[in-house]
Formats: structure tokens, C-alpha cells, sequence
């Protein structure tokens, strides 16, 4: 069910975004709510925790260049092709991600501007952005988030190599100095493994240093508010990943407050991407980082909708380059609907009721669940029931504006995907 196309919503001829005008198609998919996130730009509120957190990241890597205003609207070229991904990758459904329509998305990762950026000549940079995917709704989930993506490249000539391996040996000094544990895994191995036409002992300088760049910068960002003592270090940890756009690919997970967070994404950079950007005779790595989640945990922020409000009990607790323990305010009561629905014959794919509630309600729904699934044992048809917790983050909500949401909810879903409320 999860990967059925659904029912095509009515969609206008045309679509403005960000002050140009699209043709409309069967791909767009982009709803008003998500089109009001575009200029937000929390990476650049000066004082958000968002940007405080890039400033921090900025400056760990001082000596790169740091790109913050490229536009969301990228093609599917640039989002996937240029990056390798296969031409039946679920990412690209539109399910999945959001289309202005077939030929240009909002971009789903930082990643997507690597080719362009490496086409410019940079071999040292970082790039913040606000990225876009379809996804479940709940208080870790929100449908735009940001990243930061960071790359370096060099040449693969002995004096090159040399410098690396210099920067990593600092690198390593440096941590040595540091309250940190590392649970690594192999640089190579042959599940992940050198690319075959790089050298597997310059892939392996080119990971080293990697892991130890990024060791580095969660020590800067972890290390102190954790309070890491040798008797109580930060915890590291190393996995390996896949990726379609680097080989060998790794995840970084940090122990934080009794848990592992996934943090990253990173590896050496796939060499057919740096071919598509002119480079020759380079190779290097590249990462790309979850800010949320970081700012969640350094933060105490409970909620990810938090990180949009535009409330000053929320926004005037916060300065610029400042990390501070953030002190909610009352929790206001939430109150849950429920509506079960027959779905159309060619069925419905739960982002759609996810994006449809989202749209409906914005930021006073906190989470949306499919509770229950059945087909009918005669006649097969498909029935799901939908619970959807209403809950403002800064006022009591009142019994009739709920009823009115939950109508607004059960209209659109016989409109929009030709559902019947059972
Ligand atoms: C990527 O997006 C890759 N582009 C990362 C990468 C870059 C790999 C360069 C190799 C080289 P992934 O989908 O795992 O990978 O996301 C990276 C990070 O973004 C995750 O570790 C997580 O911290 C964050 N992230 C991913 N999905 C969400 C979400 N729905 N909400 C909040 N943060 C998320
Ligand atoms: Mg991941």
C-alpha cells in the first residue's frame, strides 16, 4: 500500500513559486503550507537556533567557503542523475518528495548542489540549506528541515596526499587531547568498498581524514554541552552506509542524553560527480548533516514544529552563538479525531493524507496515524482509519475549531482522492 499511486488531487493549470509561475502537471504535488516554508530561511534568522548552529559548523571549518542562499528549486537532474541515482530510486516518487511539477522539485537534500558547487572551482566548502521530503507527521518529523553539506577535494599527486595525511595527523593530536570515545568501523571493507578506479590506499587516506574532520566537529558541538569528562566521555559511533553518490559511505551516530542520534551521512565522494563537475585528477569526501535533530538534543527542544513558531516565548529565549536549555512553556491540552475511510480502488499512499492534514491544520496538528487497516474479506476494498491529535504549541484550542479542522480534513479527503468516510 505504502508505495500505490494514488488518485491524482485536481491540480491547478499554473503555480507560483518563489515569484515565478509554473506550468502545472500530474506531478505537482507542492501544497500552499509547503510553499509558505520557502521563505523562512531559519538557517539565516539571525539568533534561531538553526543559525546558531550553522555559525558553529561555519566556524569549525573556517578556512572553507560558506554557502547559505542557494534557491530550494532544484531539476530532478540535479536532485538525483547528477548524483547517480538509480532511474527507479523511490526518492524520486512523487510520494516521496515534493514537484512544482516533472522538471523541477524542491530539493531533498544539500546534496543536490554538489556538482554545481564543485563546478565553481571550490575545493574546501560547506552549504546550508532548508530541504524538502514527504514524511510522516509526529514530534521528530516535519516535512521541511535543514542540512549542511560539507566537502574537500584534492589532487592525487605525493605532495597532495602528503598534506592530508598532515591535517590528519593534527587532527588526531588534537583528539587525543580531547574527552572523546570512537567506536570506528573499517575504513574498507568488502561490503563498502574503495571505488574501482580509485587507488584503495587514497581512498583510505581520503576516509581517514574524513572520520577525523567530522570526529572533530562533533567534539566542538557535543563535547561541551555534554560536559565530556575522561571518566565520562562523548561517545562516537561509525557505521557503514550506501550511498548512491560516494563509496566507501558511512553514518556517525552520537550518544546524547542516554540515546543514539543519527547525525550524518558522508563518504568519498563518488568519482562519476566530480567527472559531471569538469574535475580531474581529484578525488575527495563529502558529508551532509541534520540540523534539527542536533539542535534538538543541545537544545532540550521537544517538539520540531517548535523550531517554526514565530512566537516570542519561543524565539526571544535564544541569541545568536548562544546554546541554552530551552524552558517550554505550558503544554496546552491536545485532543485527537478520528475518521475511517474506504479507499479509492487504486488505492491512497499515506503521504498524501499526511500532506492533506498538514495542509489543512498547519502547525496545530502534532501527529497523524494510520491506527487501523483492513481489506473487506468479500469485496476487497481497502479501508483505513486516520487519528489525527490536534495540539497548539501556543494556546488551548477549543472543542468547535477542532470539529471544523476534522470537517475540513474528511471534505478534502472525498474531494481531493475520491475516498468514502465510512
Ligand atoms: C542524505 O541526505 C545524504 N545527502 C547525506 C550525504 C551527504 C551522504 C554527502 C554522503 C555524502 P540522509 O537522508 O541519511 O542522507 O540524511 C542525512 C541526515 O539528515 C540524517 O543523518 C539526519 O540527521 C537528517 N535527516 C534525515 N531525514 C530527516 C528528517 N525527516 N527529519 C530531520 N532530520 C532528518
Ligand atoms: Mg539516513
Amino acid at each position: 500500500l505504502r508505495r500505490h499511486t494514488s488518485t491524482a488531487a485536481p491540480t491547478p493549470s499554473e503555480i507560483p513559486v518563489l515569484g515565478t509561475v509554473y506550468p502545472a502537471d500530474a506531478y505537482t504535488n507542492i501544497t500552499p503550507t509547503i510553499a509558505a516554508k520557502l521563505t523562512r530561511r531559519l538557517h539565516a534568522q539571525d539568533g534561531h537556533p538553526i543559525a546558531t548552529l550553522r555559525g558553529l559548523i561555519e566556524s569549525h571549518f573556517p578556512d572553507y567557503a560558506h554557502l547559505s542562499s542557494l534557491s530550494p528549486i532544484v531539476t530532478p537532474h540535479q536532485n538525483f542523475d547528477s548524483l547517480s541515482f538509480p532511474a527507479d530510486h523511490p526518492g524520486r516518487a512523487k510520494t516521496d518528495s515534493y514537484y512544482i511539477n516533472k522538471d523541477y522539485m524542491l530539493r531533498t537534500h544539500t546534496s543536490a548542489h554538489e556538482v554545481d558547487v564543485f563546478t565553481s572551482g571550490s575545493e574546501r566548502w560547506l552549504l546550508t540549506a532548508d530541504v524538502y521530503r514527504r514524511d510522516e507527521i509526529d514530534a521528530s518529523h516535519y516535512p521541511v528541515f535543514h542540512q549542511t553539506e560539507g566537502a574537500k577535494i584534492f589532487q592525487t599527486d605525493a605532495a597532495s596526499l602528503e598534506a592530508v595525511e598532515e591535517d590528519s595527523r593534527r587532527l588526531e593530536r588534537e583528539l587525543a587531547q580531547s574527552n572523546i570515545v570512537i567506536e570506528d568501523v573499517p575504513h574498507l571493507s568488502s561490503t563498502n568498498p574503495a571505488q574501482s578506479v580509485h587507488n584503495p590506499r587514497h581512498s583510505e587516506i581520503a576516509a581517514k581524514n574524513l572520520k577525523l574532520s567530522l570526529n572533530s566537529l562533533m567534539y566542538t558541538l557535543f563535547g561541551g554541552v555534554a560536559g565530556a569528562t575522561k571518566e565520562d566521555p562523548l561517545r562516537v559511533r561509525w557505521i557503514e552506509a550506501f550511498f548512491p553518490f560516494t563509496s566507501p559511505s558511512y553514518e556517525v551516530e552520537v550518544f546524547f542524553r542516554g540515546k543514539w542520534l543519527e547525525i550524518l551521512g558522508c563518504g568519498v565522494v563518488a568519482q562519476p560527480t566530480l567527472d559531471r563537475s569538469n574535475v580531474v585528477n581529484k578525488m575527495g569526501w563529502a558529508f551532509g548533516l541534520g540540523l534539527e535533530r542536533i539542535a534538538m538534543v543541545l537544545y532540550s527542544i521537544p517538539d520540531i514544529r517548535l523550531f517554526w513558531s514565530e512566537d516570542e516565548r519561543f524565539l526571544s529565549q535564544f541569541s545568536q552563538g548562544k546554546i541554552n536549555t530551552f524552558k517550554p512553556y505550558s503544554k496546552y491540552p491536545a485532543s485527537y479525531r478520528d475518521v475511517s475511510l474506504w479507499l479509492p480502488s487504486d488505492g491512497l499512499h499515506d503521504n498524501d493524507v499526511y500532506d492533506l492534514v498538514r495542509d489543512v491544520a498547519g502547525d496545530l496538528v502534532e501527529d497523524v496515524a494510520i491506527i487501523d487497516r483492513f481489506t473487506h474479506p468479500k469485496t476487497e476494498r481497502q479501508s483505513m482509519t486516520v487519528r489525527t491529535n490536534f495540539r497548539s504549541m501556543d494556546r488551548s484550542l477549543v472543542k468547535d475549531e477542532v470539529n471544523e479542522l476534522q470537517a475540513q480534513v474528511q471534505s478534502r479527503l472525498k474531494e481531493q482522492f475520491r475516498v468514502e468516510i465510512r
